[in-house]
């Protein structure tokens, strides 16, 4: 493996990144590594490289990651299990997967050196959320194949605070644990904490009452609107970790917990672009298009240019100025909904419902085909205590959505609890046409 020539590739500080330039010209010299590493070591890249006639040598300027063919989860797919590694296995010390909803999962692999730096910038994540050394956290992500459980664990762990490895399910023990062992924060998925409130709720438990005074919640889109909701409603700050499997898991980016407008991408391992989805131009910062990155010190499993399908845009950075940030995800290419000409994402549906006081965050979506249009209906449960007002709630929903959104939907009202909850990232949306 070549080595990178004049820095290493520890994990700095989160306030000791310095200044843009300087930040530039360290992504610069780990691009430059990274294309190398992964043009002699991956026959994907070598190959696909060759075909577009572009070398590791012309790679000269940040820019010049342009020059780059896109990577895809097709690709991933081709080369299942573990063709894309670039070190030999014995340098493999951890293999995760991602489950994908058809077909083969994709499958990354670390090195030490790879899990230590994983473990490093969970722990800037968690700094940047409030958590602070000596606080317990209570880890909800999944443990498994999935990166959620054990990619928080470790930074949870090298932060210097206290995991409590849960994982996912058994709400109503989870529930437990958190009165009696009073953790400080919580790391789950967003749905995944409405249904611990729930559950509270259920058991005549105040959420806001708990220890809990931080949420570090992701892997799935969620809202402003939710956000407040959780904050109101749970007694914390709730803030967004962002990642995926292919690029290493969670914290990828995080908000910070002074401004929560948006993750900051950690740029000194990760260089963040926009891309229009269609035609596969580079988008200018501050445009809206499909989030692509190009990884810059992975060794087990480098990757370049891959299409997120996550829609969002960059912008400068806020509490460390040095680094972009990526607007809230609200949505991914997959989940777009085409419903008579009308472009629209499940979290449209939930800001609209979210601003109507006798609704609450428990919705699905349902597509069905009525004759040749496709017609979507939303089912919804009413908040307990709004007995009366269901249906003009219901009214009203319908109304915006037509306003807001352009779209004619059904809604129907479900009894609380009928709807399911989440137990992780939470399905939406049911395509039964
Ligand atoms: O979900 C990694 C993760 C675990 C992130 C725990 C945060 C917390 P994957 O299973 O590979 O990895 O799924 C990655 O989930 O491309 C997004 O579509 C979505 N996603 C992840 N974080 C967020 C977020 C993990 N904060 C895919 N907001 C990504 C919106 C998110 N979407």
């Amino acid at each position: 493996m070549p080595k990178l020539s004049n820095s290493n590739m520890e994990v700095l500080a989160i306030n000791a990144i310095g200044t843009r330039s300087e930040l530039e010209e360290l992504q610069l010299e780990r691009l430059k590594w990274t294309v190398s590493h992964a043009y002699e070591n991956v026959e994907t890249y070598r190959a696909k490289f060759d075909a577009f006639g572009v070398k590791p040598s012309d790679i000269r300027t940040l820019d010049d990651v342009t020059k780059l063919p896109f990577t895809t989860k097709a690709d991933l797919r081709e080369a299942y299990p573990f063709g894309m590694f670039a070190v030999p296995s014995s340098e493999i010390r951890r293999i995760h997967a991602s489950s994908g909803t058809t077909g083969r999962p994709t499958v990354v692999g670390y090195t030490s050196g790879d899990l230590d730096r994983w473990a490093a910038l969970v722990a800037r994540s968690l700094e940047a959320s409030g958590v602070k050394p000596g606080w317990r956290v209570h880890n909800a992500y999944g443990y498994g194949l999935f990166t959620g459980g054990l990619g928080a664990h470790a930074g949870i762990e090298r932060l210097g605070a206290t995991v409590i490895p849960v994982s996912g399910g058994q709400t109503e023990r989870q529930v437990m644990l958190i009165m009696d062992f009073q953790p400080d924060a919580i790391m789950c998925t967003p749905s995944y904490l409405l249904t611990i409130a729930d559950t509270m709720e259920h058991q005549g438990i105040d959420p806001a009452s708990s220890s809990l005074k931080v949420g570090i919640l992701g892997a799935e889109p969620w809202t402003n609107e939710l956000r407040i909701e959780i904050e109101k409603r749970m007694g914390i700050d709730a803030v967004d970790i962002y990642g995926l499997s292919e690029l290493m898991g969670p914290g990828v980016a995080n908000e910070s917990s002074q401004t929560k407008d948006g993750p900051h991408v950690w740029e000194d391992h990760f260089l963040p672009e926009i891309i229009d989805a269609e035609s596969g131009k580079r988008l200018a910062d501050g445009e809206k298009g499909e989030l692509v990155f190009t990884s810059l010190t992975n060794e087990a499993f480098p990757i370049i240019r891959y299409r997120t399908r996550d829609l969002t845009r960059l912008l400068p950075g806020s509490a460390y100025p040095a680094m972009r940030r990526i607007e809230k995800i609200t949505g991914r290419n997959d989940d777009m909904i085409i419903l008579r000409g009308v472009n629209l994402f499940p979290t449209q549906i939930e800001e609209i419902v979210m601003g109507i006081e006798a609704l609450s965050p428990h919705f699905i979506l349902e597509l069905t085909s009525a004759g040749r249009l496709d017609a979507l209906t939303v089912r919804i449960e009413p908040q307990r205590d709004y007995v009366g007002a269901q249906q003009a709630a219901a009214t009203e929903l319908r109304r915006r959505i037509k306003t807001l959104l352009g779209v004619s939907v059904e809604i129907k009202l479900e009894v609380p609890g009928a709807l399911p909850r989440s137990e992780g990232k939470y399905k939406r949306l049911y395509d039964l046409r």
